[in-house]
């Protein structure tokens, strides 16, 4: 066995120490065997016919001083948003109550901060403690976190904390100059830290080559430990940001292959289809799942953008004989 390498599940050995030609190597296999590995990797560490189903709101909208070129919520672009002043904490839990009562497990807060002011932090972690005692595990995504501010979310009961890579080292300056990829990594750290599980994906679809999308995969995979949860983003169209310009949706089957390469690169984590569903055909999602993505984003709208509607996931999954695991 290779230095660095940990036996994790039955038959599944957990690297951090991929590199990109090993990356190209899977992602590059004859289809059949590719999803076939992903499907056996997958079997060997979740139900395969189990789908887990979390729930977004954005709780602060609009007015980021970051310039993420991909994002309606930068106020480095216009975009027609309407820019909203943090949620109170009732009308969040009201509406984690609703998605609760729409079939999610966990409910993900999002806010377009750089980062939060301590005053701001009080206010999230009461809704922490108050989502979770409707039963509901927690999820916020806040921006830039100190050490301090991590330990002070996982103090009030927070189970996950969302901070995407986005895409690889190299298209990740192209896309967003306010801060460096090190900063992300270096936020990451404090979470994990804190004893916090970590959700850390990306985004695809915005011009980035198959390249990029696997030096995304390798980054992730390389990380002290890998992330629990990997969202995986198709680019939401946005209009008036940079992206727009040079955004081109991925071909399905390199999609279904990323989600594959994926699987078997970090064999534990939970992958999710994130953005983008509603441009998928049900045969497409149904694909991905195949190759091992086990999660999705339910409800109308993500934070800014559409997602598909609950009749046509609730559809999908029954078709396929997928439960999300809940009574
Ligand atoms: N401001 C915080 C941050 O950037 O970490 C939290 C909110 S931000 C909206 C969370 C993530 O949403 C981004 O990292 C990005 O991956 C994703 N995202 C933003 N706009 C998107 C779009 N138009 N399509 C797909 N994903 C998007
Ligand atoms: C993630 O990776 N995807 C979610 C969540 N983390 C916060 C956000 C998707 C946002 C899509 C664009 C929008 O709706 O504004
Ligand atoms: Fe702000 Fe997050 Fe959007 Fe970037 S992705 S502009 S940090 S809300």
């Amino acid at each position: 066995m290779a230095a660095g390498v940990v036996v994790g599940g039955s038959r599944t050995p957990i690297r951090n120490d991929w590199n990109r030609a090993d990356a190209e190597t899977l992602y590059g296999l004859p289809f059949a065997d590719l999803t076939f590995q992903a499907q056996s990797i997958h079997r060997d560490n979740f139900d395969p016919n189990r789908v887990e189903m979390a729930s977004l709101l954005s709780i602060k909208t609009g007015g980021c001083p970051e310039d993420c070129g991909y994002c309606s919520q930068s106020a480095h672009y216009d975009t027609g948003l309407k820019t909203t002043r943090l949620m109170d904490c009732a009308d969040v839990v009201a509406a984690a109550q609703r998605a609760k009562h729409a079939g999610a497990a966990r409910f993900c807060m999002a806010a377009a901060w750089r980062s939060p002011k301590d005053r701001d932090l009080d206010k999230i972690c009461s809704m922490i403690t108050a989502v979770k005692a409707i039963g509901m595990e927690t999820c916020v995504t806040l921006g830039m976190l100190t050490p301090k501010q991590a330990a002070r979310l996982a103090d009030a009961g927070l189970d996950f904390y969302n901070h995407n890579v986005d895409s690889s080292p190299e298209f990740y300056r192209k896309i967003v100059t306010t801060r460096t990829l090190q900063d992300r990594i270096d936020t990451l750290a404090h979470v994990r830290e804190a004893g916090i599980k970590v959700c850390c994906g990306g985004i695809i679809g915005m011009g980035e080559s198959v390249e990029d999308r696997l030096g995304m995969l390798v980054l992730l995979a390389n990380l002290p430990r890998h992330p629990e949860s990997v969202p995986i983003n198709l680019w939401n169209e946005v209009n008036g940001v940079p992206v727009s310009q040079t955004a081109e949706r991925p071909d399905p089957i390199a999609l279904v292959r990323l989600v594959a390469t994926a699987r078997i690169m970090m064999p534990k984590s939970v992958l999710r289809l994130s953005a983008g569903r509603q441009y998928m055909t049900d045969e497409l999602q149904a694909l991905c799942f195949l190759a091992g993505a086990s999660s999705i984003f339910i409800g109308d709208v993500l934070l800014t953008t559409k997602n598909p509607l609950r009749d046509r996931d609730a559809n999908l999954l029954d078709r396929l004989g997928i439960t999300s695991g809940l009574a």
